[in-house]
Order: structure tokens, then sequence, then C-alpha cells
């Protein structure tokens, strides 16, 4: 890697893609793996937090793979690859659980509001997920993690624990910081717009996924719950047109302020066709290399091969010292 500062996210396969994600994560990935050692993971072993069907997991691993390389991600220049295939981030997660406790976990808001939507399935894993959230980034020495704002609370925790094994046992891994974007860290849900827009979500009309063609883009926009009057403006009284507001500007890069104006005395009619159009746009030519290279699978096995490769000498010289520092022993090897 070269002498930059590493940066580090991942991305639940659980599900396609919204545009929530996209605006909250993968959309700065492409600009920031410039400046930075980029470092992006599949958090396959997260996504077994919540049940999965193995036939649709397996698939929706592929189709991430193929959806971080159609948005920009150099697979030579960054890391990309899956978290189960680096078994130094489960390793860490359990030396990280000896120091958290359960207290810090039980308030975590993703943990309450996980367990009252899966009530049948409340397990450890969605517990300890912050845990192993802290693993994937403090192996990798991580200076920076683009993240949505609903993932604020667990860096904070990955900070606490970076710090607290620190003053345990000395200097060992970096504090890392968060990078929320300045606009559309938080996409709401289309049904329901004070909630936040998320792939698992059982109405499919709820979230723009990124395979959905310009057509079905429109058509959602079309049905999205909007606000009794019909003006055109941004305010906390307005979540339903905030939401549309916030997403439009995001896609045309253009401020809330501008929007306003150019949809002064619209209708919410037109105006939700645009914002269908203008988030179309950008996600139809991208969902169409994500197909071209999920044709492919043997490429982008490899993709993920040589990104396990080169996290694991990453991952592997931190958990060594780890081990060190909390006094194991190493393994005699020959
Ligand atoms: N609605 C959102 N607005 C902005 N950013 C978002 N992110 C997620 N939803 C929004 C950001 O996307 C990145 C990847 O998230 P993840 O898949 O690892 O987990 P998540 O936050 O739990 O995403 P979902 O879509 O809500 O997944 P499910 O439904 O499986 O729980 C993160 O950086 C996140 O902040």
């Amino acid at each position: 890697m070269e002498d930059k500062k590493n940066l580090f996210s991942a991305i639940q396969p659980s599900g396609i893609l919204t545009i929530g994600n996209y605006l909250g994560a993968l959309r700065h990935f492409r600009a920031l793996q410039d400046d930075y050692n980029g470092i992006f993971s599949l958090a396959d072993l997260h996504t077994l937090t919540v049940r999965q069907d193995p036939a649709v997991l397996r698939k929706n691993i592929y189709e991430l793979t193929a959806l971080y390389l159609a948005c920009g991600i150099d697979a030579e220049k960054s890391i990309l690859f899956a978290q189960s295939h680096v078994s130094a981030h489960t390793e860490l997660a359990w030396v990280l659980n000896t120091i958290c406790y359960p207290g810090e976990l039980m308030r975590m808001t993703q943990y309450k509001d996980k367990s009252k939507k899966h009530e049948d399935n409340i397990n450890m894993g969605l517990m300890d997920y912050p845990v192993l959230m802290a693993a994937d980034i403090l192996l990798y020495q991580t200076e920076l993690v683009p993240i949505g704002a609903d993932q604020k609370q667990h860096l904070e925790l990955a900070r606490d624990l970076a710090i607290r094994f620190n003053n345990l046992y000395g200097e060992t891994f970096k504090v890392p910081e968060g990078y929320i974007g300045k606009s559309a860290a938080r996409v709401m849900s289309l049904a329901e717009p004070t909630r936040k827009m998320s792939k698992s979500d059982a109405n499919l009309n709820a979230f723009i996924s990124m395979n959905d063609d310009p057509d079905t883009i429109i058509r959602k926009f079309k049905r999205a719950v909007t606000d009794s009057d019909n003006q055109i403006i941004a305010s906390p009284e307005k979540p339903g047109i905030t939401n549309l507001l916030t997403i439009y500007s995001a896609f045309t890069n253009k401020t809330i302020e501008d929007a306003e104006k150019e949809f002064a005395g619209k209708g919410y009619g037109d105006f939700k066709i645009a914002v269908g159009e203008a988030v179309a746009e950008v996600i139809e030519p991208i969902r169409q290399e994500k197909n071209r290279l999920l044709a492919n699978k043997d490429y982008l096995d490899d993709v993920l091969k040589c990104g396990a490769e080169r996290a694991e000498r990453i991952a592997y010289r931190t958990l060594n010292k780890v081990y060190r520092k909390v006094g194991l022993v190493q393994r005699k090897r020959g």
C-alpha cells in the first residue's frame, strides 16, 4: 500500500443496495480512493445477524462485488474483499469483546430497532454487531471511515474500544475518524419518511434499489408519500418533500434552495417525476455496468481472492500485535 492514510468501509450484502446506501456511502468511494489507501469490504458476516436465505445471500455477495466495481472502485488501487475471507476479523472481535460491556451494546439504536423488527430472532450476533464492526475498522489501522449518519454511534464505540485497548495494553490501534457526507447522509423511506430508507424493508415501494430500471424508479417516486399542502419547500413539518428535495439535490448537485426555486409554483406530480428522472440518469449506467460485470463470476471471484490476500497481510500484522500485547504466546511454525 502507498504511504497514505488508510480508509475502511464495509457494506452488508443483506439485499440489493438502495440509493440510501449509495448516497450515504458508495458515491464517496471513487474520489476518496485517490487520496487514501481504500480498503472496501463486503460485511457478509454481519449479514448473518438477520436470518438470510443462503442462496439469496450468495447472489447478493456477487451483486455487491459487481456494484462496488461499477461505482468506480479500482480493484488494483484499492483493496476489495469479503469479510469472511479474512478470519482476523472474528479473531479480533473476540479480543475486543473482552473489553466491551453488555450495557454499551444494549443501548445501541440499531440493536433496539432490529430487535423490534426481528422479535423472533434476537440473537447474540445482533447485539455484538458493533464489536465486529470495531474489529473490521481497527484491524486496518484505519484513519477514516465514510459512513451514513446511522452508523455514527457504532463508530463512536470503535473509537472507545481503540482508546480503551491502547490505555490497557499500550499504543496498538489508530483511533479512526468518521466521514459523514455533507448532504444526504440520511435518506428516508419513500413510504414512511420519518424512518430511514433500508434495503431490507419489506415494502418494496419504500426504497429505490440500485437494481431498479428507470420506469420502476419513476413509478416508485410517483407513489412516494408527500405532505398535505402542495408547496415544494424543505421543512421539518414536511418530511416527505424534504426527503425528495434532498435526493434531488444530491443526484443533480444542486443546492436545496436552487431546487426549491426551480419547482416554485409547480405541483407535486411534476416534481416527483423530475426527481425520478434525475435519479434514473445516474443509476441506470451503474446498473448496466454492474450487470455486465455480474456475467463474469470468475472475474469477481478473482477480485475477491486478490483482495483477501492483500487485506490479510495488513490484518494479521495488527492481530499478531494484539495477541502479543495481551500476553498470548506466538505459535511456532516449521
Ligand atoms: N438511508 C440511508 N441514508 C444514508 N446512508 C445510509 N446507509 C444505510 N442506509 C442509509 C449507509 O450505507 C452504508 C452501508 O450500510 P450497511 O448495508 O452496512 O448497513 P445499514 O446501515 O444497516 O444499511 P441498511 O440499508 O439499513 O441495511 P439493512 O436493511 O440490512 O439493515 C453505511 O455507511 C450506512 O451508514
